[in-house]
C-alpha cells in the first residue's frame, strides 16, 4: 500500500528542505518506498479534516491504509521499523540508533528552534538582542558536544541510520546562522548526508512543489 504524506502547498522556506515533510520523504527514499503527497494550505491545515489527522494542525502526516500518524520522528521511526535500510538488525545497535533520533529531536533541535523563533517570530521584541547571544551559546554548547562524539566518524553510530537522518535535518536549519561552520566535522557530516542519493531525490521532490517543475524535467 502506497503511503500518503502531507506537505506545505507553499513552503515558507521556498523549497529549501527545512519543512519536516523532508524527513519523511528522505526516510521513504532511503528504504525505497514509493509515496504520494497531498499538499495542504495553511488554512486547510487548521480545518477539522486535517486536524483529524494532526491534532496540532501541522504537517507532516502519514497515512497508510487505516493507519494515520503525525510527528516526523514517529513517522520516520515507523518507516524505519517496517522497512530495511534505516535501523541496524542488531537489537542493541537498533536501540542506540533510536536513541540518536530522540537526541536529535529532544536535545539538539530545541535550541536551534529557539534561534529561529527569536529571529523570525520575536525579532521585533525589545529583549531579542539580549537573548540571541544566549541562544547561540546554548547551540554552540550542544554542537561542541556532538562534534566531540562524532569525531572522525562518518555517522553517529556505525552505519547511516534514522538517527543520522533526524540529526542532519535538525542541523541543516543552522546553515544561515554560520554556527555550523564553527564545527568542520559537523559541516562535513551534513554534507555527507546531503550527498546520499536518497536525500537528493527527496530534496528534488519537495523543491519541485515550490518551483512547479518535476525533478526529471
Ligand atoms: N514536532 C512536529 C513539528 C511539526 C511542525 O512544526 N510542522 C511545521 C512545518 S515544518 C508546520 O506545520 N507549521 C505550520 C503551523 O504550525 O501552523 C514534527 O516533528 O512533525
Amino acid at each position: 500500500m502506497i503511503p500518503t504524506i502531507t506537505a506545505f502547498e507553499s513552503s515558507p522556506d521556498r523549497g529549501q528542505g527545512l519543512a519536516r515533510d523532508m524527513r519523511v520523504r528522505w526516510a521513504l527514499e532511503e528504504v525505497g518506498l514509493p509515496y504520494q503527497v497531498r499538499l495542504v494550505s495553511f488554512s486547510a491545515m487548521k480545518e477539522p479534516a486535517h486536524r483529524a489527522l494532526h491534532p496540532f494542525g501541522q504537517i507532516p502526516t502519514y497515512e497508510e491504509g487505516d493507519l494515520a500518524l503525525f510527528e516526523s520522528g514517529a513517522i520516520v521511526l515507523h518507516i524505519a521499523q517496517h522497512h530495511a535500510g534505516l535501523l541496524p538488525d542488531d537489537t542493541k545497535a537498533r536501540a542506540r540508533a533510536i536513541t540518536w533520533m530522540f537526541a536529535a529531536l529532544n536535545t539538539v533541535e530545541p535550541p536551534i528552534l529557539d534561534l529561529q523563533t527569536a529571529k523570525f517570530a520575536e525579532g521585533d521584541k525589545p529583549w531579542t538582542a539580549e537573548r540571541l547571544p544566549l541562544i547561540k551559546d546554548r547551540i554552540r554548547h550542544r554542537l561542541g558536544e556532538l562534534s566531540i562524539r562524532l569525531g572522525n566518524a562518518d555517522w553517529l553510530d556505525g552505519a547511516f541510520s534514522a538517527g543520522d537522518l533526524m540529526m542532519v535535518h535538525a542541523l541543516q536549519r543552522l546553515k544561515p546562522s554560520g554556527l555550523l561552520d564553527e564545527y568542520p566535522n559537523l559541516t562535513a557530516y551534513v554534507a555527507r548526508a546531503e550527498a546520499r542519493p536518497a536525500f537528493q531525490r527527496a530534496f528534488a521532490a519537495q523543491l519541485a512543489v515550490f518551483t512547479g517543475r518535476h525533478p526529471a524535467d
